[in-house]
């Protein structure tokens, strides 16, 4: 007996230690995570409420010099730089691991990550708040920040590159072990979003050390706009595929499981990562259709690719929806639509996800829209853009990282999760908050307000924006409220959740047409690397070229605030 127990603890014992260092690494970085997007969601707050000429900015003079444009700055960078990148790192560090049922090959080198980026993170944070980086998360310029900023985002970027390499070094070693055998599908999801996102950064790294970095230390006079810009959108698009994927993976391999039921084709999951593998890059030109510099043709062909990457969330769309159903049935639900009412609506890691989902379908059409090369010179800088992205990171990605952690901080911390019915309250609400916020920024850019602007302070609002600013705070507040139900339950969580050691443990989802059925192409790597590096080789390369070759570094810097 005594030694049945003992031979059964050090298994227990071994089986804690053996994800020790990823769980570590993934409860940390979704706590840095987390605890500055605290402090950029709030500045939201401040945003709105200055929409409707309730100004506080005055009031926070001491901690926030620079008003509404510092503001607007660390809600840009806190949420969608520091935010999503230290969460996405720490969570697909962890996945990737459990995925192949193997830890990172070099836990020092995860640590590393860490640190690096943590340096960047301090290193950039000091100019932030110091009013000496008020310039958007964009940082165009001529607006220039100090070269703090612009180094310690640099490091942030380069710490990621590190998981790339850890995965690339564990995924070999785990194929050694297992020769023949078919990358586990979030693993593979895993490595081809740190893949794409690796190559994406080529052009915010180039920008940083060939032109930012320079020019703020003072090495070069001036900076030449049009090809940082263009640099930074060859990253600034694909960035939000590096954000929307780690969702999309927990949409595939693990709510279907919370569901119940199973994925409904693996495949075809693949098939929608890898086309975001080749054509998340090609693109980032449509940011820039209104900017001079760049010949019509090429802002067309990025506009008609960017229909094409459309694709990969329209098979998404279909795969979720699909395996959903098949859990709705298995519970017992029956007709057209009604069997969306058996789905497990109580469990919050299930119900946080599917009304980001729910929201996201709407701000891809009006990504459609934004594509549509015409279209866009109408929405272009105003309020529709902010309508757009508050649906897609601001929801499908932020709200989705939060259903995670309603199971994923339990996993990590042996705590039970303090209240699910807050949680639910949670979701529900950014739903809602979100969906009248949203609605009404894009309805406010249609009658031609524009983005990036202290409304609050501006002479010429228009009537008809003035009817529907107050809107914008009533869906503001109910997310501020959403919010702020969110971090009451994970302080509570991690500090007084009940010792739990029956967590729920990490269940990837089956497939109804699984590993099985894939061929054998759709889990290869440098046949996909080939046809991206060819695609972004024609649709930037002539550009770029010009606009290397005609670069001429005479544009000083401002710092107007
Ligand atoms: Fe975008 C601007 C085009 C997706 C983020 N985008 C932005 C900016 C941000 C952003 C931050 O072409 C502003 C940048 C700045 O500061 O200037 N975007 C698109 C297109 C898509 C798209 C075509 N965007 C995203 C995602 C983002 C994001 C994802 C963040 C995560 N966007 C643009 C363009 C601009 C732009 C232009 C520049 C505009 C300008 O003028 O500056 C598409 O990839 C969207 C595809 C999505 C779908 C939805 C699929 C739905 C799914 C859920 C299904 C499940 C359901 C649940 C409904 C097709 C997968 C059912 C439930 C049951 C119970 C049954
Ligand atoms: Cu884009």
């Amino acid at each position: 007996m005594a030694h049945a127990m003992s031979s059964a603890r050090p298994m227990v014992a071994e089986s804690a230690e053996r994800f020790g260092t990823e769980k570590r690494i993934a409860g940390i970085n979704i706590l840095i995570a987390f605890t500055f997007l605290a402090v950029g969601g709030l500045m939201g707050v401040l945003q709105v409420l200055n929409y409707n000429g309730i100004d506080l900015y005055p009031a926070i003079k001491p901690v926030l010099p620079g008003g509404y444009y510092q503001g607007l700055s660390l809600h840009g960078v806190l949420n969608v730089l520091v935010f999503t990148t230290f969460y996405i790192i720490g969570f697909l560090t962890f996945i990737f691991a459990k995925a192949l049922d193997k830890p990172m090959a070099s836990p020092a080198m995860a640590w590393v990550t860490l640190g690096v980026m943590t340096t960047g993170l301090l290193t950039a944070a000091v100019p932030l708040l110091l009013n000496q980086a008020t310039v958007l998360f964009t940082f165009y310029p001529p607006l220039k920040a100090s070269s703090l900023y612009y180094i310690g985002l640099t490091l942030v970027v380069a710490g990621t590159w590190l998981l790339l390499v850890n995965m690339i070094l564990t995924r070999n070693a785990w194929l050694k072990a297992n020769p023949g055998k078919i990358t586990p599908l979030p693993a593979f999801m895993a490595l081809v979003t740190m893949s794409m996102w690796t190559i994406a950064t080529i052009g915010i790294a180039s920008e940083m050390i060939f032109l930012l970095i320079p020019w703020s230390l003072g090495l070069v006079q001036g900076t030449d706009v049009i090809l940082a810009r263009t640099l930074f959108w060859f990253t600034g698009h694909p960035i939000v595929y590096f954000w929307l994927l780690p969702a999309y993976v927990s949409w595939y391999t693990l709510v279907p499981q919370h569901a119940g039921g199973k994925l409904f084709s693996e495949p075809m999951a693949r098939v929608s990562f890898i086309l975001f593998l080749i054509l998340s890059v090609p693109i980032g030109i449509h940011h820039q259709i209104t900017d001079p510099g760049i010949s019509e043709a090429w802002k067309l062909v990025h506009a008609t690719f960017t229909f094409v990457v459309f694709f990969p969330s329209l098979l998404t769309f279909f795969n979720v929806v699909a395996s959903l159903e098949y859990s709705g049935r298995k519970r017992g639900g029956k007709g057209w639509l009604t069997w969306i009412f058996s789905l497990p609506w109580g469990k919050p890691e299930f119900t946080t996800q599917v009304v980001a989902m729910l929201l996201f379908a709407f701000g891809g059409i009006g990504g459609l829209v934004n594509a549509s090369y015409n279209l866009d010179l109408v929405v272009h800088n105003t309020a529709w853009i902010s309508g757009h992205f508050h649906l897609t990171v601001g929801t499908a990605v932020a709200l989705s990282f939060m259903g995670i952690t309603y199971w994923l901080v339990p996993h990590i911390t042996g705590r039970a999760l303090w209240s699910r019915r807050m949680a639910l309250a949670q979701a529900w609400t950014w739903f809602v908050g979100m969906g009248i916020f949203s609605h009404f920024m894009h309805e406010l850019g249609l009658r031609g307000m524009p983005r990036r602007t202290m409304i609050g302070g501006a002479p010429y609002v228009l009537d008809s924006w003035k009817v529907l600013l107050p809107m914008t705070m009533v869906g503001g507040l109910i997310m501020f409220f959403s919010a702020a139900l969110y971090y009451l339950n994970m302080i509570m969580t991690i500090s007084a959740g009940q010792k739990d050691s029956r967590t729920q443990e990490v269940v990837f989802a089956k497939a109804v047409s699984g590993p099985e059925d894939v061929p054998a192409i759709l889990d290869r790597f440098t046949p996909w690397l080939a046809v991206a590096a060819v695609l972004i080789l024609v649709n930037y390369g002539p550009t770029l070229f010009n606009l290397v070759t005609n670069a001429r570094l005479n544009i000083p810097g401002l710092s107007p605030w």
